[in-house]
């Protein structure tokens, strides 16, 4: 049994959109699901508001699905603080609120919710306490792809209500139609969202040539200029359409995240980035291609190779081979083309193989829930 208790996540945007991505499809689940009591506390309400249509970008507080929205404003307001403390991707809490928990005599379990890696140094590392100068412990709360870390964000009918949807091709038409698309009959689907890339160019031409058609579609964001180059025009927006050869191109405006996991739901290839969409994207349980946060001195490889080593488990060396090498063409811009030539060769193991991850990973429980059993645990 969990207790009801109250929640503060504080939430810095450092960039785009993973930061507020995460902590804000949390607290809404810890809301919706667990009857946590959540304030979100968040620097850049016009970031949010690109998630969640309807924010006030000049309210200091504001209510949405249940969560208490709160502007974190360099003028630190003064707060009580609340009965779990989640510091997200390391950010700084406000030295009074610090203070206010030392003095505090309830019990209050601070956390600082960790960035996603495969790595395997991530088991021995979820969970631990540190010391704080004040005398108070912080723990650190790593999501992770294996038992014995913190899991994934997945909401509990995630995957039926994705099953029911993929199902149905009357729900992925009407979806579709939203943004005024039909889908051409034999065409494969393929979302886009990264950043620059210079892999795209080639990509793209790989596509123009083949022999099935494709339907690109590319919701607003930071690799419309790689496409809008390779088209030859000047620049992209919502609305837009475009073919050359075999490949439809149709550039879509940005969405609220429940739209953007049916558009996941509805292609069979996902080109995702940064950390939110690329999990989002394994929940579609279709094949994907990880466009991955560049890191200082090339860190970001390590990761890559740490979830594909996990990733690969009981795919064939054959298929094995041809991932790893888009992958990589993907990520440092060279031989693009000819690497998705050879992964569409195993296009239907991979299909398979991406639904059976998919159910591996419910085995392993989801983020929401082992923070709650935590709390509970160390209560
Ligand atoms: O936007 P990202 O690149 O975010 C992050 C941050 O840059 C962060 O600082 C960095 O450390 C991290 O990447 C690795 O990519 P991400 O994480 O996929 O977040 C995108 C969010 O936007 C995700 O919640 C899905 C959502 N989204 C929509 O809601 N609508 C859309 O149309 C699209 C394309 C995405």
């Amino acid at each position: 049994m969990s207790v009801r208790a109250s929640w503060d996540i504080f939430c810095v945007v450092v960039d785009n959109y993973g930061d507020i991505g995460v902590t804000w499809r949390l607290a809404r689940q810890l809301v919706a699901e667990h009857g946590q009591r959540v304030r979100l506390w968040v620097d850049d309400l016009n970031t949010f508001a690109r998630l969640c249509p309807g924010t006030s970008a000049t309210v200091s507080q504001q209510w949405h699905d249940g969560v208490d929205v709160r502007h974190w404003s360099a003028d630190w307001p003064g707060a009580e603080p609340a009965d779990v403390v989640i510091e997200a991707f390391a950010c700084q809490l406000p030295a009074a609120y610090i203070e206010a928990m030392a003095r505090s005599e309830r019990r209050i379990l601070w956390l600082n919710l960790e960035y996603l890696s495969a790595e395997d140094w991530v088991v021995g590392c979820h969970a631990l306490p540190s010391m704080q100068p004040d005398g108070l412990q912080k723990y650190f709360f790593f999501p992770g792809f294996e038992q014995g870390t913190g899991g994934l964000i997945r909401e509990g009918d995630l995957l039926a209500r994705r099953e029911a949807f993929q199902k149905s091709p009357t729900l992925r038409e009407a979806f579709l139609q939203n943004f005024e698309l039909a889908v051409q009959p034999g065409a494969r689907l393929i979302s886009l969202f990264a950043y620059e890339n210079q892999a795209v160019a080639q990509w793209l031409d790989a596509l123009a040539v083949d022999t099935r058609p494709t339907q690109l579609l590319v919701p607003e964001g930071r690799v419309l200029g790689d496409v809008a180059r390779w088209l030859g025009v000047e620049q992209l927006q919502a609305g837009d359409r475009h073919a050359r050869g075999a490949l439809q191109i149709a550039v879509l405006p940005f969405m609220t995240q429940n739209q953007y996991d049916m558009l996941l739901w509805c292609c069979d290839f996902n080109a995702v980035r940064g950390e939110e969409s690329f999990i989002r994207a394994q929940w579609a349980g279709r094949p994907l291609v990880w466009h991955i946060y560049p890191q200082e001195e090339d860190a970001h490889w390590d990761k890559l190779n740490a979830f594909l080593d996990l990733y690969i488990h009981d795919l064939s060396p054959q298929a094995t081979a041809a991932l790893r090498e888009f992958w990589r063409a993907w990520n440092d811009g060279v031989g693009s083309g000819l690497a998705w030539a050879g992964l569409l060769a195993h296009e239907t193991e991979l299909r398979a193989h991406a639904d059976r991850w998919t159910h591996k990973q419910v085995a392993n429980g989801d983020l929401a829930g082992k923070l709650v059993f935590f709390y509970t645990d160390w209560l």
